[in-house]
């Protein structure tokens, strides 16, 4: 017998289902095909030439940062120190185009965006030091601690972001994170959840090109990092990260949408890693020389200059300028990074829980009886040798 002979089989029409849409358009959340360029461009006429004047002098400020940071390392002064450089335009305009009642959430790449936010440049460097803690207070210039953990700053400024917007403060969070992060589970949760509850946050993903040695192809099979928006129902959008000009646009445009309630924005910045993912790395083992060349051929620093040049708003003076004033910081960079700093062992017990545990009040106890007995020994001795 034939399911069409079985009684009752004739009557049987299988119900159609409800019509299907999708909940949102993908269309305008495509990020653009290529990365979104201003410099070198007719855009580039339409840029105020005081923002491109401010964005050169904090690039060449940026590059000299970088190199003295990295050269503190050789000196024994910093523990270790992930440099930046080629990666300036990025950083510098993170920190410009948010407002001083935002957040910034910053990854262990990032003091160039935090100093360039405001943060006093040797206490961006506390934790590369070796030392405890973060150095500086998050809430004093709004910038969560220079994050190690990779993306576990992202869910942080969601929840900030979104627990501002339920406050009705008005509050923008900017992440930033690298390639290699978005490979993370942290990087999903959060993109998610800011994507629902429309979260005023801005996500930035530095494309640096390698996580480490993992060259981004093994990273992922995505069309571009961009392209991950559309899945959650945010817009995406693909930018040339060397040049300031784009990133300072794009960046503002999505800080903008944020704060009218539009909802998050992922910005994927093309940019390249020009020294090794630390100085304890060597970045010869997994990349070629010409690859690095062909991006020294598309400097951030220069790439402005260039426009800044060719359009008459620098000139030499200017250019001797800026390099001076970076010069005047990476002195007193210097200086202040090799003085000794001045720490009490108890600190150690501070800034970690708003109320001690009463296990952490004993061990803060027992060490304030073995540093007051130290203290009384070195006096004596002290006061033995003096007589
Ligand atoms: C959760 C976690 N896993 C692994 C590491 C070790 N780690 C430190 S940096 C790094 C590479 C990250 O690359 P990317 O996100 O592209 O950032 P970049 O260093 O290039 O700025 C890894 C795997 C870590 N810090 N945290």
């Amino acid at each position: 017998m034939t399911v069409q002979e079985l009684p009752g089989a004739a009557a049987y029409r299988p119900t159609p289902p409800p019509a299907w849409k999708p909940l949102t358009d993908p269309a305008p959340l495509l990020p653009d095909p290529e990365p979104y360029r201003v410099l070198g461009t007719d855009a580039a006429a339409e840029a105020d030439p005081q923002l491109l004047l401010r964005l050169y002098a904090e690039l060449v400020r940026g590059r000299r940062y970088n190199a003295q940071a990295t050269a503190l390392t050789k000196q024994g002064r910093l523990a270790v120190y992930p440099s930046s450089t080629g990666q300036e335009a990025c950083e510098i305009a993170a920190a410009l185009v948010l407002e001083e009642r935002d957040w910034l959430f910053p990854s262990y790449r990032d003091t160039l965006a935090a100093v360039a936010r405001g943060l006093d440049p040797v206490d961006a460097l506390t934790l590369l030091r070796g030392d405890r803690h973060t150095g500086y207070d998050p809430r004093e210039h709004r910038i969560a601690p220079l994050c190690t953990p990779l993306a576990t700053q992202l869910p942080h400024a969601v929840g900030l972001a979104h627990a501002a917007r339920l406050k009705g403060d008005d509050v923008v969070a900017l992440a930033m994170v690298g390639d290699g992060g978005t490979s993370e589970g942290d990087f999903h949760e959060a993109l998610n959840f800011a994507a629902v509850w429309r979260a005023p946050v801005v996500f930035l993903v530095q494309n640096n090109g390698f996580a480490i040695s993992v060259p981004l192809a093994k990273q992922t099979a995505a069309p571009s990092l961009a392209h991950k928006a559309v899945g959650y129902g945010m817009p995406g959008r693909l930018v040339d990260g060397n040049d300031a000009a784009a990133m300072h646009q794009v960046l503002s445009e999505a800080v903008a949408r944020a704060r009218s309630g539009g909802g998050p924005t992922l910005v994927e910045a093309v940019t390249y890693r020009m020294d090794a993912h630390t100085n304890a790395d060597d970045a010869t083992r997994y990349r070629g020389n010409s690859e690095v060349e062909a991006w020294r051929a598309h400097d951030p620093v220069q790439l402005l200059e260039r426009e800044l040049t060719g359009r008459g708003l620098l000139g030499d003076e200017g250019i001797a300028e800026a390099r001076e004033a970076a010069e005047r910081m990476a002195a007193q960079l210097r200086d202040r990074m090799n003085a000794d700093p001045v720490l009490d062992p108890m600190d150690l017990f501070a800034h970690v829980y708003a109320e001690q545990t009463t296990q952490l009040r004993e061990q803060a106890a027992r060490l304030r009886v073995e540093l007051d007995a130290e203290h009384d020994q070195n006096g004596t001795d002290d006061r033995g040798a003096g007589r």
